[in-house]
């Protein structure tokens, strides 16, 4: 019997989820029983309905030990994968083969056998390519979830990612059963009073800079969690400074636990940003990647703000 280990990235969003939990469920046999690493408290209460359509088997730390081999979705580097915090500094996979399966221009090719598709929508989509090809069965639930994955990372199919690949893959889960209509609603028009309350302060607290081209804003520890949000909850705020007209690069600072500000940072145009996020150690997409500095809100902002507009230099307004 084969136990592998699913793995993805620390604070999960819904292609991380979605792809990993697809990968479980349509890997899942009489000799195969495929865990998900998923660490308490690492999903959002937003997108929990999917821990609950899946019903994945949860690894845990003696499963790590045993495991032969681990499938690691969605994720650019090693040190990203949400192991919890016993395995955080370990060599958790030891001399046992990584998979790794992801559209992340920065991917670092950590595993023994990497697929990497830096401009594919979603790793949803690869994985959805990846069961197609093992001839997996794609049932309701796993195209729902795959679905999910796809209508997320391309923020409703209106991202440049967006191919006729995307779209084909998207109208394939529909036709496989995916739930478009409980989907959207919950994906798209579910929010709960906390994050909406968050959202308020996030608008009150956007800025813009370089004549209007750079948009950011952010949220302190007490603002994220007056509002009754934690760090799990910070997803895709950074589309209110984004959605200004004329912002090119947009950012998100937030602390969510103390003395930790990850920002979030996206390009659009021909504007990139993965660059100014490896900067400061992070990486990502060419326009959708993010970083963590070890320092409170304020100085993270003084520190990355000259930075974004030094960068953005780089693309003159044609
Ligand atoms: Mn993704």
């Amino acid at each position: 019997m084969r136990a592998p280990i699913v793995v993805t990235h620390v604070v999960p969003d819904a292609d991380a989820l979605g792809s990993a939990m697809a990968m479980v469920r349509a890997c899942s046999s009489s000799d195969c029983h495929p865990k998900l690493s998923l660490p308490e408290q690492s999903v959002s209460k937003r997108l929990g309905f999917l821990c609950d359509w899946i019903q994945p088997v949860l690894a845990t730390v003696d499963d790590f030990a045993s495991a032969d081999g681990f499938i690691v979705v969605d994720t650019a580097k090693k040190e990203r994968c949400a192991v919890g915090p016993e395995l955080k500094n370990v060599d958790w996979s030891g001399d046992r083969p990584i998979v790794n399966i992801d559209h992340h221009a920065s991917n670092t090719r950590f595993g023994q056998f990497n697929w990497v598709v830096g401009d594919a929508s979603s790793a949803a989509e690869l994985v959805y390519l990846v069961l197609l090809a093992t001839a997996r069965p794609i049932d309701a639930l796993t195209a729902s979830v795959l679905y999910a994955g796809i209508l997320t990372d391309t923020l409703g199919f209106s991202l440049p990612t967006v191919a006729a690949f995307s779209l084909s893959a998207a109208a394939d889960l529909v036709a496989r059963g995916a739930d478009v209509k409980e989907l959207g609603e919950r994906l798209c028009r579910s929010q709960r009073q906390a994050e909406f309350d968050l959202l308020r302060v996030i608008y009150a607290n956007t800025q813009t800079a370089a004549d209007g081209q750079i948009g950011y804003s952010s949220a302190g520890f007490d603002e994220i969690h007056g509002a009754g949000c934690t760090a799990a909850d910070i997803d895709d705020q950074i589309n209110v400074p984004r959605s200004l007209k004329g912002v090119r690069l947009a950012m998100l600072f937030t602390e969510g636990r103390k003395g930790k500000t990850r920002i979030n940072f996206r390009g659009s145009g021909d504007v990139t940003v993965v660059e100014l996020a490896k900067e400061f150690d992070g990486g990502g997409h060419r326009q959708a990647a993010g970083a963590v500095l070890e320092c409170h809100l304020e100085d993270a902002i003084a520190r990355v703000l000259p930075r974004a507009v030094a960068h953005l230099k780089q693309f003159p307004v044609a």
